[in-house]
């Protein structure tokens, strides 16, 4: 790891072909909407951020699916610290897709997590998803071309117990309430105390089976904590920037705004047991 550097976090985008993953990623880390781009490989973007006065390099990366493949190559997840998985409204066959890959995301979950249980109680009880994982349906701008109902999206995240919004990255007004910036950089931070807590588990079982304990990684972290989130991704300060600021800026803001994302994190990640 590069020196100053506490954490670095993998955020994964995945879904069908041209449901808006680049413009979603591009939109998030500039602000900006790009509406074309000519990539047959996966992009990355790597940025350190501050987050609650740690810094954290955060690597996204923008898979490109093969023109041939309708599916949505959930392999590239694997390693990831967090995934985004994209469905456009206007498209009723990336909704299916989505839905496989959150499936398979469950299946590989389940495979660690049972791997010495019996089939009868993985039916009964599926595993969590291993990692934090946003469902969004993007293309909220085009209505009046919808072919999957929100609810629908909304029943599918449910099912998966991952949190869903609805928005457009054309179109960031579209996206009321929740706001993009404010669910990639939720997500972000949820992917880091997930990190932390993996690591407390690994090094607490480290420490029992060498007979001895450490109180000090015992104590409970403080998951939720939601900072000033002013930093720009163009900030040239010698401290790295915070997250992109979501489209209200400041902590209250992002806190009022954002009732139904931060809530949902809440009770969707607080089931977690790692
Ligand atoms: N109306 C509308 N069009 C969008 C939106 N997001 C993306 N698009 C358009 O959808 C097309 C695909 O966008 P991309 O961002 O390239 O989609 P992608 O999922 O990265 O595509 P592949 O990498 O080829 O799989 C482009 O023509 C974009 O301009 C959106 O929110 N609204
Ligand atoms: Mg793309």
């Amino acid at each position: 790891m590069k020196s100053g550097i506490q954490y670095q976090i993998k955020v994964i985008i995945i879904g069908a072909r041209q449901v808006g993953k680049s413009a979603l990623t591009v939109r998030y880390l500039t602000r900006r909407y790009i509406g074309e781009y000519k990539s047959h490989t996966d992009l990355s973007y790597r940025q350190v951020f501050c987050i609650d006065g740690s810094s954290i390099e955060v690597e996204i990366v923008d898979v490109s699916n093969h023109p041939e493949d309708t599916s949505v190559p959930v392999t590239r997840a694997k390693n990831s610290d967090a995934c985004v998985v994209v469905y456009s409204i206007s498209d009723r066959t990336s909704f299916k897709a989505a839905h496989e890959a959150l499936a398979a995301l469950q299946a590989s979950s389940q495979r660690k997590s049972f791997e010495d249980d019996n089939k009868e109680e993985q039916e009964i009880n599926p595993a969590p998803l291993s990692v934090p994982v946003v469902l969004l349906a993007n293309k909220k701008d085009l209505g009046h071309l919808r072919q999957v109902e929100a609810d629908e999206g909304r029943e599918l995240a449910k099912q998966f117990s991952c949190v869903f919004c609805e928005v457009s990255a054309a179109d960031p007004a579209e996206s009321e309430p929740e706001d993009l910036a404010g669910i990639f950089n939720q997500l972000i931070k949820e992917a880091r105390s997930f990190k932390i807590r993996q690591q407390d588990t690994n090094n607490n079982a480290h420490n029992n089976n060498n007979g001895s304990s450490n109180n000090n990684r015992q104590r409970k972290r403080s998951v939720y904590i939601i900072n000033r989130m002013l930093g720009s991704l163009m900030g040239r300060n010698s401290m790295p920037p915070e997250l992109p600021s979501s489209r209200k800026g400041g902590t209250s803001q992002m806190a009022s705004s954002m009732p139904n994302v931060a809530g949902s994190f809440r009770s969707v990640f607080k089931k977690r047991s790692v």
